[in-house]
């Protein structure tokens, strides 16, 4: 990796005070003047969630309720957030977020969704391939009428401004990485005037190398403006620009490498030699962060226009906090019915299916708040009361009053339910029919190994980098704007493949736009990756900890939500009954059990084999030591646990060496957790049950 790697052309196009401009276009009379949108009049005019420039200029913020806005600024008109079955209701916000969208992508660039008003741009290959004819000579100052260059402001002459930036551009020696960000902003201006056209709706935007670079020039000038950031300006940018307002810096990492590490400015890191960053966070996350503090992110710009989860939760804070389980039944079922509404319309317009519900709870704790997340299978159906049922049978499981965990009473202060997962409706089913053609007639099994689906990810309660607050209820759609989402590595950044849709397909619009189309560069590398590529990073380093930190203080009682960490399920047993994830054994739902671990999937196999007197898959393999029926993916381990026990038996020949301690092992089906240490005062002994207690619990898991 150097900072020479990377000339991709990014921009950040972010919607100005996105929810007060979409109650504009419904009241047009009312343009500017002062204005914002409150959530819920209860308390003080409710909280505002969007104030305009205007009533910025009167000294409004979105710290402030809707009554104190009035008090700096008496005209400023209060727009409500309209309300649904108790809650936000923000469907208007979304289609207004989708039609901004659609217009991103009909000038054919790579577009990641990025939250509901805002999404990435790579204009690589756009660029490289249609427009480097050009000459800084054929584009006016006209072109970029709303453009700045950080490093150049100030200005309207030769030497400072777009006019002296232009200028500086026409030279023979000039930086072929600006010429191409200039073109990206001419794109970009076309862009922004094309939404104003179709949307009513103004935007601001960044421009740069990569994500990082372009989220925050995007903020540098707004609004209706857009900002170039030349890497030549970055180190001396970066110099004052607080680390806090970085994307990827606002949560714990940022908070450490703040109060830890002493960094205020992006500068400040560049002083912390990569060994000690690696040190103290891990080696992947320390090289990270070692060239992000110096304007590197490898991060793709991955095609997306679907969010990741469709999901939805609601606050109660102070008297409003459920304490009780038909209080948490009723929200549970309010926001099950919206979210099941929500999905329904998506497979209607997009023709993919979720397969995983999250319940997310946020509890009072003894000490401070927590939270935890739980993850179910979700059936196509997206029965609403079957959602909700589902979801209580999580949530009071995990009752710590219930299981003595917690000496105060059980109160709720946040309860979210997300769907996600998505799969394609017509590969879903067909893998369904394939699977039961397939099983019938005894050929090689299609379901596929899943073992990276086994974990579920923390869905985070807020979005955007950290940066929002929790004051409002959120009709959420997660488009993948978590730190955890990808840690970018050189592995990845030089994987990069093109979505199929954006290979050679330049829109006729983007071509039109810049008309003298001299001669086409060739050999572009792809700029954009496809997101369904991504899924199943994993979490890792500083990122893994945090998340696992985050979720679950109180132990695991549910068998039935599945992992909600990225680590391997270490139960076997099943506590549960199958019927519990499949009530109808006749119609398992394959997409569902392939999310499943290896050896809960085989007991649901078994159980439909024992159900329809099948013969059974070639998914199943029979151990020729126990006789007993196993998963293909899980007998190597298996075998792995014959050996040991052979090993184990050797040992116990021996004479410092426990006996007991063998039929431990032997049985460890029935002993895994017994508490019995046979000779425990003896040296050997004790270092004889330690062996046996890791083998244990190593094949605890597979036997
Ligand atoms: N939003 C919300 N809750 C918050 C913050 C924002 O529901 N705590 C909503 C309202 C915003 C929209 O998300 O209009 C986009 O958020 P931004 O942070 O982009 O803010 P705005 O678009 O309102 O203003 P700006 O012009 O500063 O981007």
């Amino acid at each position: 990796m150097n900072a020479e790697g990377d000339r991709r052309v990014i921009a950040l196009i972010d919607m100005d005070c996105f929810y007060v401009q979409v109650e504009e276009r419904e009241n047009p009379n009312n343009k500017g003047k002062p204005a914002c949108v409150v959530q819920y009049r209860k308390w003080k005019g409710g909280g505002i969630i969007s104030v305009n420039y205007e009533a910025r200029a009167a000294g409004v913020t979105r710290q402030m309720r809707g009554d104190e806005a009035r008090e700096k600024c008496p005209d400023c008109i209060l727009y409500r957030v309209p309300e649904r079955r108790g809650k936000a209701d923000l469907t208007k916000y979304r289609d207004g977020g989708k039609e901004v969208i659609d217009v991103m992508c009909s000038f054919g660039v790579c577009v990641e969704r990025a939250s509901i008003d805002e999404a990435y741009i790579d204009m690589t290959m756009v660029i490289e391939q249609t427009l480097l004819g050009y000459t800084a000579t054929d584009i006016n100052v006209e072109e970029l009428p709303n453009t700045h260059f950080v490093g150049w402001e100030n200005g309207t002459d030769d030497v400072k401004g777009v006019h002296g930036w232009l200028k500086a551009l026409s030279k023979e020696d000039c930086n072929d990485n600006d010429w191409k960000l200039t073109l990206g902003a001419v794109l970009v201006e076309k862009m922004r005037a094309a939404i104003y056209e179709k949307t009513g709706f103004r935007c601001s935007a960044g421009i740069a190398n990569n994500k990082m670079l372009a989220k925050l020039a995007c903020g540098i000038n707004k609004p209706n403006k857009q900002t170039v950031l030349p890497f030549t300006s970055v180190q001396e940018f970066f110099t004052t620009f607080p680390l806090k307002k970085v994307r990827n810096l606002g949560g714990k990492l940022g908070l450490t490498l703040r109060e830890e590490l002493q960094c205020t400015t992006m500068a400040d890191i560049t002083r912390i030699p990569e060994k000690i960053l690696q040190e103290r966070f891990d080696t992947k996350t320390g090289t990270w962060l070692y060239w992000y503090a110096r304007g590197i992110d490898h991060d793709p710009v991955s095609s997306r226009r679907l969010p990741k989860s469709i999901g939805c939760n609601k606050n109660f804070t102070g008297l409003a906090a459920l304490d009780s389980e038909d209080k948490i039944g009723h929200w549970l079922e309010e926001l099950c019915a919206e979210v099941s509404e929500r999905l329904e319309k998506d497979r209607g317009t997009n023709c993919r299916l979720a397969k995983l519900l999250t319940v997310t709870v946020r509890l009072e704790g003894d000490i401070r708040p927590y939270s935890y997340t739980r993850s179910l299978p979700l059936h196509s159906s997206y029965d609403k009361t079957r959602m909700a049922k589902s979801c209580l049978a999580v949530v009071m499981k995990e009752n710590p009053c219930k299981q003595g965990n917690s000496k105060t009473p059980w109160v709720v202060t946040c309860l979210g339910v997300s769907a996600s997962k998505f799969v394609d409706q017509l590969e879903s089913s067909s893998r369904i029919d394939r699977f039961f053609t397939q099983s019938k007639a005894s050929k090689q099994s299609t379901i596929p190994n899943t073992e990276n689906e086994e974990s579920v990810d923390e869905e985070p309660l807020h979005r955007k980098d950290e940066l929002y607050d929790l004051h409002a209820d959120q009709e959420e759609e997660e488009f993948g704007m978590t730190e955890i989402d990808n840690i970018p590595t050189e592995t990845n950044a030089s994987n990069i493949i093109a979505p199929e849709s954006h290979v050679g397909q330049i829109s006729d619009l983007s071509k039109e736009i810049f008309q003298e189309n001299k001669e086409k560069s060739s050999g572009a590398s792809s700029p954009c990756r496809s997101r369904e590529k991504n899924e199943n990073v994993k979490k890792t380093g500083f990122f893994a900890s945090r998340s696992l930190k985050k979720c679950v203080p109180i132990p695991h009682s549910s068998e039935e939500s599945i992992a909600q960490s990225s680590q391997v399920n270490p139960v076997n047993q099943t506590t549960f009954s199958i019927e519990e994830i499949f009530p109808d054994l006749n119609q398992v739902d394959m997409e569902t059990l392939a999310l499943l671990p290896p050896h809960l999937r085989r007991q649901v196999l078994q159980a439909i084999q024992s159900k329809q007197g099948n013969e059974g898959t070639d998914e199943f393999v029979v151990c020729d030591k126990c006789k007993e029926q196993f998963l293909k993916e899980e007998i190597g381990e298996h075998n792995d646990f014959h050996v040991a026990a052979e090993l184990q038996k050797e040992f116990s020949l021996q004479p410092s060496t426990s006996r007991s301690s063998v039929n431990n092992l032997e049985g460890s089906k029935v002993v895994k957790n017994s508490s019995k240490r046979p000779l425990k005062n003896q040296k050997n002994a004790t270092k004889d049950t330690k062996r046996s207690r890791t083998i244990e619990s190593f094949f605890g898991s597979s036997v």
